[in-house]
């Protein structure tokens, strides 16, 4: 080896170790890439188990307003054959970049006095549009950190509501009717898109995550958090959180 190679080595071996001590900690973080060059991303999948016997679904008392029907649920903690859906699943921070938020809304409808969905992830500026199905009206009370953030009555055949949101990453806003009181919804906010809500079946699906070691975290409106580490590799990761 010549000298000139020798001293070339020690120079890139010496700015590997620069590099390695000096980058903040959000680098280490989705920096895999294949050997094309390409970033090497993943699908993180996985389950929301409930244990134990399901808290029994109470009937709300509707008659103040026929048009809502019966049969609504005051709990909301659904469980199907063992599997807990509503469940907002999320990277808790730090991929690698900052993430624009889409500007097509969240839509949330208000259908037989129930907002639907329950639970509904956001990117922190996104669009969030209410809208009315029901033959009555509603008048959205919606709340970040517990202040006000709008409150409009929604009278029936009205337009939806847009609002984008002004929250912070890992804040939820919660929307209340005024005129139903059991009526909720709830939107935690990120400032990346990697977030998805459990279904009925307990199931959630996280693509295109940048390769990585991650903390994963699990909310639910009303049985609160959890938390996992995962590595996302070019095969995915899978992950099963358990409540309560
Ligand atoms: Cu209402």
């Amino acid at each position: 080896m010549s000298k000139s190679l020798i001293l070339a080595s020690c120079l890139l071996a010496a700015g590997g170790l620069t590099l390695a001590s000096t980058a903040p900690a959000s680098l280490a973080w989705g920096q895999g890439r294949a050997k094309s060059g390409a970033k090497v991303t993943g699908t993180i999948t996985g389950t929301i188990k409930f244990s134990g016997k399901a808290p029994v679904r109470k009937m709300v008392d509707t008659s103040s307003d026929p048009v809502c029907g019966s049969g609504q649920e005051a709990d909301k903690v659904v469980v199907t054959k063992g599997k807990l859906r509503d469940v907002h699943v999320r990277i808790k921070s730090g991929t690698a970049g900052t993430h624009k938020a889409p500007n097509a809304s969240i839509v949330i409808d208000q259908v037989g006095c129930v907002y639907q969905p329950h639970v509904v992830g956001a990117m922190v500026g996104q669009p969030v549009a209410v809208r009315n199905s029901d033959k009555t009206m509603h008048n959205v009370h919606a709340y970040i950190a517990n202040e006000t953030w709008f409150n409009r009555s929604q009278p029936a055949g009205a337009p939806a509501i847009v609002e984008r949101d002004t929250g912070v990453a890992g804040e939820v806003f919660e929307l209340k009717c005024n005129v139903h009181p059991w009526m909720d919804s709830y939107v935690p906010l990120t400032d990346h898109p990697y977030f998805d809500v459990s279904d009925s079946k307990g199931s959630f699906s996280i693509k295109n995550v940048p390769a990585g070691t991650y903390t994963l975290e699990a909310w639910h409106p009303k049985l609160g958090l959890k938390s996992s580490r995962v590595t996302v590799g070019r095969k995915g990761a899978k992950v099963t959180f358990r409540y309560p």
